[in-house]
Formats: C-alpha cells, structure tokens, sequence
C-alpha cells in the first residue's frame, strides 16, 4: 500500500531532490516545501506535468528486467490524471493503442497516466496483465483454447457477464476496468480499429500459413502501478515494441502457452521421439525466424534479441560513464533463446532496485 506520513515526505523529498538534480532545475527546497504543505494538508500531493514526466520516464530506466532501456529517454507521456471513471478509462486505453501505433505501423514507446491513488480513495484499476491479451477458454474436459495464461481473466470476464467471443484460440479479450474509489469492475469491449495484428507466416514454407498463427502488434503492459515519489498510479498502461523471442521462445512456444514445438516439429518432419534429435531446439529457431519476417513484413516495429542485447550493452556503458549503475536482473535479461550467442549472458549486474518503479499489483489476476 502506499506510503503515508512520514514515508511519504521522505519518498517525496528525495524525488523531488532527483527531479531538480537530473533535470537541472535548481534549488529543490522551495518545491520540497510546498510538497509538504500539501502533504499536511491533503494527505498526498500533486506532481506537476515535468515531474510526472520525469518520474515515468525514470521508473522505465529502473525496470531491471527491461533489455529495453537504452530508448528510456524517449518514452511519450499522456497526462490523463483527471480519468478516473471505468467508461473513461477504458475509452482513454483504446486511444492509447491507437496512438502507440499513429500513423501506421511505427511502433513507439508511450504511456497513458490515469488518476492516482488518494487517501480514502484508491485509484482506477485495469484488471487485464495487458490492453490485448488472448482469451482463454476452459473447454468441459479441462482443455483450453486460447491462451492458458488468460484463462483466470477470461473466466472473471464471463462472471461479469461477457459473452464470449467468437471461440478462435486468438480472441481478443474485454478491458476488465475498476473505477476510483473501489467501484465495482466493469467490462469494456475493445473497439478493432484498435487491435493491430500480425499474421505468423514462414519465410520460406508455404504450410506454415496454415496453423492460423498470429499475434498482436503492441505489447502494453496494464496490470503495473507507477511509482513515483511516495505516490502510486495504479493505472498506468504502458507500451513499448516486442522482442521476437517473447513471442517465437516463449508465447507461442511455452508448453503451459500455445505449446506450438510439437506442431511445428511435425511441419519440419523432424524426429520428435528422441530429445538428442534436437527438433525442439530447431522448432524453436523457425518459429522465431518466422515472428520476425511476419512483423517485417507487416511494416511492424519489433526488436530481436541479438540487436536488443548489443543495445542494452551500449545503455549500460552509456549509464556507467554518466556515474549511475543499473540494476538489471539475468534471469530476464538473457533471452530465452540462444543466449550464450548474445552479450548479455557473459556477464553479472547489479541487482539494486530505485525508485520511480514500475510494480506489479500484490493481488492481480494474471
Ligand atoms: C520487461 C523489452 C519498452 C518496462 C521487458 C522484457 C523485454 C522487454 C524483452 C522481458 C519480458 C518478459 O520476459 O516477459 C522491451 C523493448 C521495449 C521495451 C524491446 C521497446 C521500446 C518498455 C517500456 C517500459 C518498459 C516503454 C515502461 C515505460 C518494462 C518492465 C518490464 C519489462 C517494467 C518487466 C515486466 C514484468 O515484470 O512483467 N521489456 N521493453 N519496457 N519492460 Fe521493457
Ligand atoms: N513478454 C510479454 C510482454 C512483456 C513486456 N515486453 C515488452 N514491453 N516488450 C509478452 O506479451 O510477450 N514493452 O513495453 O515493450
């Protein structure tokens, strides 16, 4: 829960002393003690748009399990801290998709910041782990079409009285959305327009069109509170691009996900009776090599982990030479997919946690 008090002002001080000394800004004192004057007087306090800014921008920078962090300065800022009704919410996300994606399929790094939590009165909630997540539907036997992941969500969704959607295993779920001050979550269809996908095909068999694969363009975290300053934004959405190995190593392929290897291995003809054939090492390889040509080829941004590692490296040195460490975490770091052949499994980091910070919900759904 948020911090109150005494733990409040500190959080709040030694932000505000960050803002002033990264930004330039001059003598933070006059502003520290407004904030605490306001803190006296309403129980929290209001960043202002430069602070909001900073602070999302900064919580990215310490997200210790993002390998996307050398573009942190260039994360886009929608201040809707006035948004604290669901119907709003969910409208106001639907944009921010949309915006994610202006103009065509140039993806870029965005945020939308809806109202923060308030003494007596929590913030809005989006109860989804992402804007667009696939459903998950529990068949009678206990088979699941869809994303196994989702399934909680989607039974949740159900419970609020969705009907469903068509029963294809890449239905778009509802936005599940909790206004201010604890009101009673609610679902919201999202509009297509809104949706961009990608179709999974193979460079270079022509079978591979027929498994039906597809994913969506933009990866848009909703289920993370920001944190800046002693004061918690429990509705955040934020997007950046996909690595293709979040897809190809681990959506599609994870035997508690899509668990494809099997079917893909079958498509290549390999030997899946012995392990030392390798076929799921190999499965592996051209389902990645087939999410990174669909994306190219629909114009989509999306980073693979060779590239994504050398820049991540870059950012490390980049940050060293400005005096500050980086808490990188390995086990998320490393991509799931040959990660010896990438820099970044060579090597230790620094675990440190800061503040601003993106954290999960103790009790989210997904
Ligand atoms: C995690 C890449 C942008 C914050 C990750 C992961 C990858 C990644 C590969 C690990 C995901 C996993 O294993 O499930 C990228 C790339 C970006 C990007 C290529 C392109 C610009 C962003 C942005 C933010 C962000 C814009 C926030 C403003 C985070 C956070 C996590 C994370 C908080 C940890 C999520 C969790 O705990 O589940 N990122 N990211 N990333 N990223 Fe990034
Ligand atoms: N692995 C998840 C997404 C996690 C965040 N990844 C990003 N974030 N690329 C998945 O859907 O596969 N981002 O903000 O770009």
């Amino acid at each position: 829960s948020a911090p109150k008090g005494p733990a409040l002002r500190r959080a709040a001080a030694e932000f505000i002393r960050l803002h002033h000394g990264e930004a330039r800004r001059g003598d933070p004192a006059p502003r520290i003690a407004r904030v605490f004057a306001e803190i006296d007087g309403t129980g929290t306090y209001r960043h202002t748009h430069d602070e909001l800014v900073f602070g999302a921008r900064l919580a990215w920078r310490n997200a210790a399990r993002c390998i996307g962090r050398l573009y942190w300065r260039s994360l886009h800022v929608l201040d809707r801290r006035e948004l604290t009704a669901a119907g709003e919410i969910a409208a106001a996300s639907a944009e921010h998709l949309r915006q994610a994606v202006s103009g065509g399929r140039r993806i870029r790094p965005l945020i939308t910041v809806f109202a923060p939590d308030a003494p007596g009165r929590p913030g809005p909630r989006i109860w989804n782990e992402q804007l667009i997540r696939y459903a998950g539907y529990e068949r009678p036997g206990g088979e699941i079409v869809g994303d196994p992941r989702n399934a909680g969500i989607t039974a949740f969704a159900h419970g609020l009285g969705w009907p469903g959607g068509p029963g294809t295993p890449f239905d778009v779920l509802p936005l599940i959305v909790q206004g201010a001050g604890d009101e009673r979550p609610r679902w919201f269809r999202l509009p297509p327009d809104a949706v961009l996908e990608v179709p999974i095909e193979h460079p270079e068999y022509p079978w591979w069109a027929g498994l039906g694969l597809r994913w969506h363009a933009v990866p848009a975290l909703a289920c993370m509170c920001l944190e800046i300053g002693g004061v918690c934004y429990p509705a955040a959405p934020f997007n950046g691009w996909y690595m293709g190995t979040e897809i190809g190593a681990r959506n599609l392929a994870d035997s508690d996900r899509y668990d494809l290897l099997p079917r893909v291995a079958e498509g290549l003809g390999l030997d899946t009776a012995s392990d030392r054939s390798l076929w799921k090492d190999r499965a592996l390889v051209e389902l990645n090599r087939a999410v990174l040509h669909s994306f190219d080829r629909a114009g989509v941004t999306m980073t693979d982990h060779h590239t994504e590692s050398r820049r991540f490296l870059t950012h490390l040195g980049r940050e060293e030479r400005k005096g500050r460490t980086v808490g990188a975490d390995w086990s998320w770091i490393v991509p799931p997919l040959s990660g010896s052949a990438t820099p970044v499994f060579h090597r230790t980091y620094d675990t440190v946690e800061r503040h601003p910070a993106y954290v999960h919900h103790p009790e989210a759904l997904a």
